[in-house]
């Protein structure tokens, strides 16, 4: 029994998987937050170290037999320190709201108050929702975009700031497309005495290759998700100063999580030695290079950008010159092979659920080896499906033949 394949052990899990995969080859992934992990990647994420218990620490274990755990979790936190230049690496938060967690666990007492993004302006979740533990578990603040020109005013943060005497102030977003001034953040914290941290899961590639302003030097922690632009396994890090070193490692284990995921900070060791290659470095700088052709492209279409354009890997367009909220073009391009999200927008009115924008990116379609005229086309195929696919069917199954066309000149997941 233990040695039956998973088709023959379960085919109904692998016809499931089989039609992911297969959903995965045939559509243009656009979501910013998501990519296409390496083969190797994916080896070490499905391994035997899933099979282990290895609480604590390496050196430090509840559990006997973890020699191999210890090694590979030193490994991933060295390859993460040299990538990170960091001080201290911390590679077993689970996703990036249990690294948010620790952080504010490890550094917050219940009560204390925080400052940080609206989430209607691209911040998130974890970062004081009422509906999440951060809002309930501290007394959340939050600073928002401009009002002239939709990004960080980091004068009106900084008078914010004064204002709220905030423990720690959260400098990082979830939809955000322009760069983030870590060091303006960093003084408004040490101006205010708060700690200042760093949410870099949707820029970590960016970072990691140098192609985004470095928070890990300036601010106190800096916490990540590995599998966005960093394109490794779903999973977190936390980077943090040395003097935080010991309060974060027990704020992670055994304060907010207890046995690590072992496999997956496997496949976290590799990804961060593909993020040392020139390769890497090459593949973020295309990853901007896209996103600027596909802003450029819907731009001529007359689409509206918050903020005007990009400088990383995503782009919010506002849909309200299109007369079409973002629920509906998220699903009509879906019909037509592109997977997007819909979200919110400044000011919008609409609820999470319609919203007025969605927020294409980069980092999948640059992984499967596309660049700028592609970007152009998929410009082009977005404006047909959000013009035309309402009133149209036809139009949606020559959009759908042109993405499949496209994911058979940009294969993916080859080996499988
Ligand atoms: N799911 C993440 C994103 O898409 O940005 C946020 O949790």
């Amino acid at each position: 029994m233990m040695s039956r394949t998973l088709a023959q052990a379960d085919a109904e899990v692998a016809e499931i998987i089989q039609n992911e995969l297969e959903r995965q080859q045939n559509t243009l992934m656009l979501i910013p937050s998501e990519n296409y992990a390496s083969r190797a990647v994916m080896a070490a994420a499905g391994s035997v170290m899933t099979n282990k218990y290895a609480e604590g620490y390496p050196g430090k274990r509840y559990y006997n037999g973890c020699m191999y755990y210890d090694e590979i979790e030193n490994l991933a936190r060295d390859r993460a320190k040299s990538l990170f230049r960091a001080d201290h690496a911390n590679v077993q938060p689970h996703t990036g709201t249990s690294a948010n967690m620790a952080a504010y666990y490890g550094l917050l007492k219940p009560g204390d108050r925080m400052l940080a993004m609206k989430i209607e302006h691209g911040g998130h979740l974890s970062h004081g929702m009422k509906i999440n533990f951060s809002g309930q578990q501290y007394e959340a603040h939050f600073y928002g975009l401009s009002a002239t020109s939709d990004q960080l005013d980091y004068d009106e943060i900084r008078e914010q700031a004064k204002q709220v005497k905030p423990r720690l102030i959260v400098a990082g977003a979830s939809a955000y497309p322009r760069a983030i001034d870590f060091r303006q953040f960093k003084e408004i914290a040490d101006e205010v005495g708060a700690y200042c941290m760093a949410d870099i899961a949707h820029i970590v590639g960016l970072v990691a290759a140098g192609a985004h302003p470095d928070p890990v030097p300036i601010c106190d922690v800096v916490t990540s998700t590995t599998h966005k632009t960093l394109r490794g396994p779903r999973g977190a890090l936390i980077l943090c100063k040395a003097e935080h070193a010991k309060k974060i490692d027990r704020a992670v284990f055994p304060g907010v999580q207890a046995g690590p995921l072992m496999h997956i900070i496997a496949a976290k060791a590799v990804a961060f030695k593909e993020a040392q290659s020139l390769f890497f470095r090459e593949y973020q700088r295309q990853i901007l290079r896209n996103a600027q052709a596909l802003a450029a492209s819907l731009l001529e279409e007359g689409f509206r950008l918050v903020t005007g354009g990009t400088d990383n890997h995503l782009m919010l367009v506002d849909l309200r010159n299109k007369d079409i909220t973002g629920k509906l073009a998220a699903d009509l391009m879906e019909e037509a092979g592109m997977v997007v999200n819909k979200n919110l927008i400044p000011g919008d009115e609409l609820s999470p659920d319609e919203t007025s924008g969605i927020r294409p990116g980069t980092p999948g379609m640059t992984t499967r080896g596309m660049q700028e005229p592609e970007m152009h086309t998929i410009g082009k195929l977005i404006t047909r499906v959000i013009h035309e696919g309402r009133t149209n069917e036809k139009v949606l199954a020559e959009v759908r033949k042109e993405v499949q066309e496209l994911c058979d000149a940009f294969p993916i997941h080859e080996h499988l």
